[in-house]
């Protein structure tokens, strides 16, 4: 009952002062944001984050969908997607980007596999709001730190797939989106103070600020890479490059490591959508958040005349 007083007060709230309030999801726990538009639509993509904390760790079983046509009113499509929908997988719903293509919608994903060890893998729908299957059976992509994908075709038809924590790969994927060139192979992106920012501590013997969650966009003929950065406690920034494939140069902070609001990720995502900018993006904004009991939240942003990414603070809370 409380629950639903509180999301019928909000719309309320939401309509009288026409903008959407952070954190945008209030009735479950949601991360790592993944904003696809299509056909006048926004449609996010989250995961969600369960209530129960076990050993003290993310509890994450599947992936859900909501959907806007003004960004201030938002409609739940509940779960799109389980890990038990990968026949493979023993669990970690992480984070994930979904793409539209020749009539179907992708969705990479990471998960842990039943005999342990990272993996990606493509869900295939053909709604945005699902239901999606697995679309290949098996892993599309098995490796240690094979997490976050993110995924975008460029304007000559080429799809890329970036992941990774600690180090960014990616592929060149297949017309098919279901499998990827394998004579390019999986490329590792050089990280450094130039690439990918200045890391104070290098802990884990990373070499630069770039952690995980990558996600990867083009604006104006330059490629953005936008990230969360820094080690224990995550901040966003993002790297800029004239390729899709790099050389990539570090470009600066967008968003502060106080706006997570306790929790020690964030994780980016963004899209252009009726002429305005967004930086998607999660804290521990609700009552009872932490950093597994985490939200989405977004903010309206502008770029700089030439191009580059400001420092992004939060105005509504
Ligand atoms: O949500 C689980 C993991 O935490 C994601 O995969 C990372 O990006 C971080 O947000």
């Amino acid at each position: 009952k409380t629950k639903l007083i509180l999301v019928i007060s909000l719309s309320v709230m939401i309509r009288v002062l026409g903008y959407a309030q952070n954190p945008i999801i209030q009735t479950y726990h949601t991360a790592d944001p993944a904003p696809m538009v299509h056909d006048g639509t926004v449609y996010l993509y989250t995961t969600h984050d369960e209530d129960s904390t076990v050993n003290n760790f993310f509890t994450m079983n599947d992936w859900r969908c909501y959907s806007s046509t003004d960004m201030v009113n938002w409609t739940d499509h509940g779960a799109i997607l389980h890990y038990k929908d990968f026949s493979w997988s023993r669990g970690d719903a992480w984070a994930g980007q979904c793409v539209y293509r020749n009539g179907k919608y992708y969705f990479y994903v990471p998960v842990n596999q039943k005999g342990g060890g990272n993996a990606i893998g493509v869900a295939v729908s053909d709604s945005p709001t699902g239901p999606f299957k697995d679309a290949i059976g098996e892993p599309l992509l098995i490796g240690y730190g094979y997490i976050d994908p993110t995924v975008f075709i460029d304007d000559d038809g080429q799809a890329y797939l970036y992941w990774g924590n600690p180090n960014l790969w990616y592929v060149k994927l297949n017309e098919d989106m279901v499998s990827y060139d394998k004579e390019v192979g999986i490329v590792q992106e050089p990280l450094n103070d130039e690439t990918f920012g200045y890391r104070s501590k290098k802990i884990q013997n990373r070499t630069a600020a770039y952690e995980e969650g990558p996600w990867f966009f083009k604006r104006n003929s330059k490629y953005y890479m936008l990230y969360p950065a820094g080690g224990v406690s995550e901040h966003l920034a993002y790297s800029i490059s004239n390729g899709p494939t790099g050389p990539w140069v570090y470009g600066d902070t967008i968003m502060h490591v106080i706006q997570n609001k306790g929790a020690f990720t964030n994780h980016p995502g963004y899209i252009d959508f009726k002429g305005k900018s967004y930086l998607f993006y999660h804290n521990a904004g609700l009552p009872d958040g932490t950093g597994f009991r985490r939200s989405v939240c977004i903010e309206p942003f502008e770029f700089n005349a030439d191009g580059s990414i400001p420092l992004i603070t939060p105005t509504k809370e």
